[in-house]
């Protein structure tokens, strides 16, 4: 038997990655990739020094209440916690990290996705040449909303909120944000960014709506109809960052209702399976897969971001991404 701290690894990892797992720890694998239940998580953790779960793994009170005693810590493989009850694991006396920095540039691409294929049709566009017998061109056809030179504006301007503004000032937009903590006069200057103090204020700012604070109890349905009236008419929303931060009724009124122009989404609530129907159907609803961090850098990164944080628990040390 190895003295390695086991580690449960829950869902199956690049190649690099579990490699580096192998070596250092005594992992327990998922080579078929499989969805664990909660009883599931629960009796593979009977084994485990640590937990290495995905955003696919619900850590609830419950689940975490019933983990083993020998389980020292929940090393997130992704940015997003919101996965995890980090209180009950606290109270339970067990470490959450989780992976930030590393995905921020791979989830502002998915952004930029989002916002480019919301704004020029494009589930129209794949959906007309793949399936419904392209016949015709004109220059009435298809026409979509330019994003260039327009506003983009920012909720939650934390890692991913600055690429997704930088990379948005490359179609020459001009950048609008709130943020609970205002940026430095140097970062919002290098950002061109124009602050606002409340979502009310920002709301009117913006051609192109992007999403980017974490899903708390407090960031719940954060935009709902009565926000979704303050964005200007026509406007884009795009959300790369959790499905929680939209009352999905709402917006989906919006988008049938033409007050909004068209959406990109790349999360959801009830995700992977039970989303609103509606984001299937509508023609203006560009959709990706959570796919944000979705790279083959980005994804090993993550597990390295993982693994330092593991090792410096085993080591005694303070891991750089403690969340509790
Ligand atoms: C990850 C994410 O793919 O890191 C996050 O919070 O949302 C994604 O980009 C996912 O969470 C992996 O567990």
């Amino acid at each position: 038997m190895s003295d390695k701290p086991v580690i449960f690894v829950t869902r199956k990892l690049p190649e690099a990655v579990e490699a580096r797992l192998s070596r250092d720890y005594d992992p327990i694998l998922n080579p078929d990739d499989k969805l664990y239940s909660a009883d599931e998580l629960v009796e593979i953790s009977e084994r485990a020094d640590a937990i290495l779960p995905c955003h696919s793994e619900q850590l609830t009170a419950e689940v975490i209440g019933r983990l083993p005693a020998r389980i020292k810590a929940i090393a997130n493989f992704s940015v997003g916690y919101d996965h995890v009850d980090v209180a009950a694991a606290k109270q339970k006396g067990i470490i959450v990290t989780n992976t930030p920095d590393v995905l921020s540039d791979a989830t502002a691409e998915i952004a930029m996705l989002c916002m480019l294929g919301a704004a020029r049709r494009a589930s129209e566009g794949v959906r007309l040449v793949r399936e419904s017998g392209w016949k015709d061109w004109s220059p009435a056809f298809m026409v979509g909303r330019q994003v260039t030179g327009k506003r983009f504006g920012v909720i939650g301007m934390g890692r991913v909120g600055q690429v997704a503004a930088r990379r948005a000032r490359g179609f020459d937009m001009d950048v609008h944000y709130t943020k609970r903590a205002r940026l430095d006069a140097a970062s919002e200057e290098a950002l061109g960014a124009t602050y606002h103090e409340t979502i009310e204020d920002l709301l009117p700012q913006c051609d192109v709506l992007s999403l980017h604070c974490p899903a708390t109890p407090e960031t719940k349905g954060l935009l709902n109809a009565e926000r979704i009236a303050l964005l200007p008419d026509g406007a884009i929303v795009v959300n790369t960052a959790r499905g929680a931060l939209i009352d999905d009724e709402a917006l989906i009124a919006a988008l049938k209702g033409g007050k909004l122009a068209a959406a990109g989404l790349d999360v959801y609530n009830g995700e992977p399976r039970d989303i609103h129907p509606a984001y299937r159907e509508l023609d203006n609803v560009f959709t990706l897969p959570h796919i944000g961090s979705a790279t083959d850098e980005t994804r090993i990164a993550m597990g390295y971001r993982a693994l330092d944080n593991l090792d410096a628990i085993f080591a005694g040390r303070e891991p750089g991404d403690r969340v509790a």
